[in-house]
């Protein structure tokens, strides 16, 4: 883990505009409670938190041309683009404290932006029930944080395709996905065009994470930044009923803490975003506490306890 920067930075952004459902703009703060910050500084990371950032409200209106909130998400999502950008400048490790997963793609075009600047591969470990690829004519909400992946991969509103400065932001081929259980039918199509590679529940299943991280995460090399979106939905509803789309046979506690430590292990982790919390949902914070004991196994914590660093 020696080559993990030392300095994590949190971002919040307490935004649920790109949701279904309202309470995902609480996540930041449940996750401050949950203890994210000391448990952090107790693997060793020095940890700024820069706050929350701010936009514009939730409406709470119909889709229009296929997408809901339209200004709001591109506004939310330009002000993660800037801060996630200036942290990555800076050479610290940012986490992006969501806010619903709209929030990817502005935490993601800066991380492709960053990769430009210094010649690094790009490699998004993508953790979710949902897919997220899909476009305005598909969807059957008009939600846009079901649109991310489209949005990176180039299909989507002007404003969030060219906002890395480059279309498409990254390549289908950069990205793996894990636990995926819930894809709508125009969507799964569009999935099997691009070529996304993705380990759906069966898959797991099947051959276990341990396989599966191994394959996720095979080609890696130094030069590799490492992002984790991290859609709290990936775990199964039991373990984490504070998401606003639960969807039943997720991840496991124990396949969920294997996944983390494998990424630890690479010690090339760049970036995170932790979303799709919603307090409003949770039950004593649980799934926020869920999430930061997630989080320290990214981070390297492990049984050994070996120190950071
Ligand atoms: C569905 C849609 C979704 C959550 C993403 C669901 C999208 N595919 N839901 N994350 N929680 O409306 O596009
Ligand atoms: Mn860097
Ligand atoms: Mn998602
Ligand atoms: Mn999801």
């Amino acid at each position: 883990l020696s080559a993990l920067p030392k300095i994590v930075s949190l971002v919040g952004a307490p935004t649920d505009v790109g949701a279904g459902a309202r309470g995902a703009s609480m996540g930041p703060e449940a996750l401050r409670v949950a203890g994210l910050e000391r448990r952090l500084r107790a693997r060793g990371f020095q940890v700024l938190d820069r706050g929350n950032l701010s936009g514009p409200a939730n409406p709470w209106q119909p889709p229009q041309q296929g997408y809901r909130h339209l200004p709001e998400v591109i506004a939310w999502n330009q002000a993660v683009h800037d801060a996630i950008y200036a942290e990555l400048r800076e050479e610290r490790l940012p986490i992006l404290l969501g806010g619903d997963h709209c929030l990817g793609v502005g935490s993601i075009s800066a991380v492709a932006r960053h990769c430009r600047d210094t010649g690094k591969q790009l490699r998004i470990i993508w953790l979710d029930a949902h897919a997220d690829f899909n476009t305005s004519e598909l969807t059957p909400s008009g939600n846009i944080h079901g649109m991310p992946v489209a949005c990176l991969c180039g299909a989507g509103p002007r404003e969030l395709v060219e906002m890395a400065g480059q279309v498409p932001a990254i390549q289908a081929a950069a990205i793996r996905q894990i636990g995926i259980r819930s894809v709508d039918e125009g969507e799964r199509v569009r999935v099997h065009e691009a070529g996304l590679e993705v380990m759906d529940m069966r898959y797991l299943d099947e051959v276990g994470m341990r396989v599966a991280m191994q394959q996720a995460l095979a080609g890696l090399d130094e030069n590799t930044h490492l992002h984790v979106s991290f859609d709290v939905d990936f775990l199964d509803p039991e373990i984490a009923p504070g998401v606003g789309t639960t969807v039943p046979g997720g991840v496991s506690y124990r396949e969920a803490q294997l996944c983390m430590e494998m990424i630890a292990d690479t010690g090339l982790l760049g970036s995170l975003d932790i979303v799709e919390l919603n307090p409003a949902l949770d039950v004593r914070n649980r799934t926020a506490k869920v999430a930061v004991e997630l989080t320290e196994s990214l981070f390297g914590k492990s049984t050994l306890m070996r120190a950071a660093g």
